[in-house]
């Protein structure tokens, strides 16, 4: 198990990988944070492609192509704002995991990127964030064979402290 999760510190755009995941808003035409970084990179056609999906409710995902990025395809998820922690937001947070997780699989995804969705704009708690994404990811594995490596991508120094210790906490033995 460990050694299909990867701790990277960078620019998740960079990534060779066969998906990235965007941390979207439920409009799914763009933003700011990653999710500009993204449409910035994967070049326009990336939002010609969004502005036929519909938008995408809080904890689903859809996905595209990936256009100009190095990154086959694009699976973008919307997490939940952070409100103190009363309306469900780990739940939602955690529906956004797994159904990245099990939308790639389904399209026979093997490499994955991970952002720390909703721990930007909207706010939630960076610690509590990553426990859900490392848990609901190690779940995930344990009962798919498809994906071979999931890769979160810390931006910052602090999001890969976060990330390097939950992780060593979660596979002590
Ligand atoms: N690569 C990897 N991580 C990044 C990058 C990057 N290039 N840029 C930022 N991050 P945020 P959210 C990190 O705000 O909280 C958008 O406007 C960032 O440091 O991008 O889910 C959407 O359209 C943080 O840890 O997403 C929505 O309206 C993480 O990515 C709203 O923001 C998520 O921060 C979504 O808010």
């Amino acid at each position: 198990m460990k050694e299909r999760i990867e701790i990277v510190e960078g620019d998740i755009t960079k990534l060779k990988v066969d998906a990235i995941v965007n941390a979207a808003n439920s409009s799914l035409l763009g933003g700011g944070g990653v999710d500009g970084a993204i449409h910035r990179a994967a070049g326009p056609k990336l939002l010609e492609e969004c502005r036929t999906l519909g938008g995408c409710p809080t904890g689903e995902a859809k996905i595209t192509k990936g256009y100009n990025l190095p990154a086959k395809f694009v699976i973008h998820t919307v997490g939940p704002v952070w409100c103190g922690g009363y309306n469900k937001e780990d739940d939602f947070l955690s529906s956004c995991y797994k159904n990245s997780l099990k939308l790639a699989s389904e399209n026979n995804i093997k490499s994955i990127a991970f952002p720390a969705i909703s721990t930007g704009v909207y706010g939630f708690p960076l610690e509590r964030a990553t426990k859900i994404a490392l848990k609901i990811t190690t779940d995930f594995l344990m009962t798919d064979q498809t994906i071979e490596k999931v890769v979160f991508v810390c931006f910052g120094k602090i999001a890969y402290k976060t990330y390097k210790e939950i992780y060593d906490q979660l596979f002590v033995e």
